[in-house]
């Protein structure tokens, strides 16, 4: 049976989950693309088929709708996971599940009474190639055991023009929060985080400092204004050895002496193999009934918005900030 997905959301990542469902999803169709502003819905439509629709609820419930993926705002994320949970749709939520870590406990106590899984949330890294081959790494001791994790997560410029140092911890950083606790196998207990000065008006840097509950050290840096490309490393490091992120670039340039490559405008081009795998994984988690062991899901939201919000915090506050997590659901374990 071919799953019929509604895409709520037309924006950025709307737009891209909607081509990946009309062009490159076996399995699904592209039913129903919706959005507040009827025109942005109708360009994708236009592009890549489904029916305009402008009320998110109604989709949800709509009987001919069986999956729906959230790419809205990040603030109607939760409040429409739950709708989704409530009329048992499956739902794949863009990051963040929620910025406040009280809705995704809503969320979570969701799935919790309805005694099984809905939700796969968006941290796609989880689907790239490199991250895989460092936790593979990391799994099979060719590096010993983990002593630090250094992450750099650098934008061309922010994503919107209300994109504040605190949005680089909740919604930029979820990233590494994520894609740490996967590699690394466990969770944070503090968070210390810092910012240079910047000059201008422009969004500077942060810089967090994490220990987790193995005893390591992860250091996260944000920089959503870096302006020369979009650059994500890691380096994973070990009692016996490291592994990086390989930095991929299509081409190099041998051109008058010098030697080029290229970054890429944005997390789109560089994570659009993970992209698709994530979203493979999440049609066949439905078609089989059984979650992803790989993909993120509700309890991995709650988690990264708990981290987020001690960011914040330790940000403010100029200290450590302890990361305390709520009794993990026997659902999750
Ligand atoms: C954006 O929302 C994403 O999810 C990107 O992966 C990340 O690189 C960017 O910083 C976020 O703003």
């Amino acid at each position: 049976m071919t799953l019929r997905i509604a895409v709520i959301g037309a924006g950025i990542m709307g737009g891209d989950h909607a081509r990946i469902i009309a062009g490159d999803l076996p399995g699904a169709s592209l039913h129903v693309i919706c959005d507040a502003a009827q025109a942005r819905a109708a360009a994708i439509s236009a592009e890549c088929g489904g029916e305009v629709a402008t009320n998110p609820v109604e989709v949800i419930n709509r009987s001919d709708v069986d999956a729906v993926v959230i790419a809205s705002p990040d603030a109607t994320h939760a409040p429409l996971v739950l709708a989704c949970i409530a009329a048992g749709k499956p739902v794949l939520c863009e990051k963040p599940l929620s910025q406040s870590p009280a809705e995704c406990h809503q969320v979570t106590g969701a799935e919790v009474a309805a005694g099984r899984q809905f939700v796969q949330i968006g941290f796609m890294r989880r689907f790239d190639a490199s991250y895989a081959e460092m936790k593979a790494a990391l799994a099979d001791g060719v590096i010993g055991r983990a002593l630090m994790m250094h992450n750099f997560h650098r934008n061309v410029e922010t994503p919107a023009a209300d994109f504040t140092a605190a949005m680089a911890i909740t919604n930029s950083a979820p990233h590494e929060f994520d894609i740490t606790r996967w590699v690394l196998g466990c969770d944070f207990v503090s968070v210390t985080a810092f910012k240079p000065s910047r000059s201008g008006p422009l969004v500077g840097p942060v810089f967090l400092v994490l220990e987790t509950t193995a005893g390591q050290l992860v250091n996260i840096e944000v920089n959503n204004n870096a302006a020369y490309g979009y650059d994500v490393r890691g380096e994973l490091v070990g009692e016996k050895g490291a592994i990086s992120l390989a930095r991929t670039s299509p081409t190099r340039r041998d051109l008058a002496l010098i030697q080029s490559t290229s970054y890429p405008t944005d997390w789109r081009p560089a994570y659009a193999e993970a992209y698709r795998q994530q979203n493979k994984a999440w049609v066949r988690s439905i078609q089989t009934g059984n979650p992803s062991d790989i993909a993120a899901n509700a309890w991995d939201g709650l988690c990264a918005a708990v981290v987020a919000e001690a960011g914040v915090q330790a940000l403010t506050a100029g200290h450590r900030i302890a990361v305390t997590l709520p009794e993990k659901p026997a659902l999750y374990r």
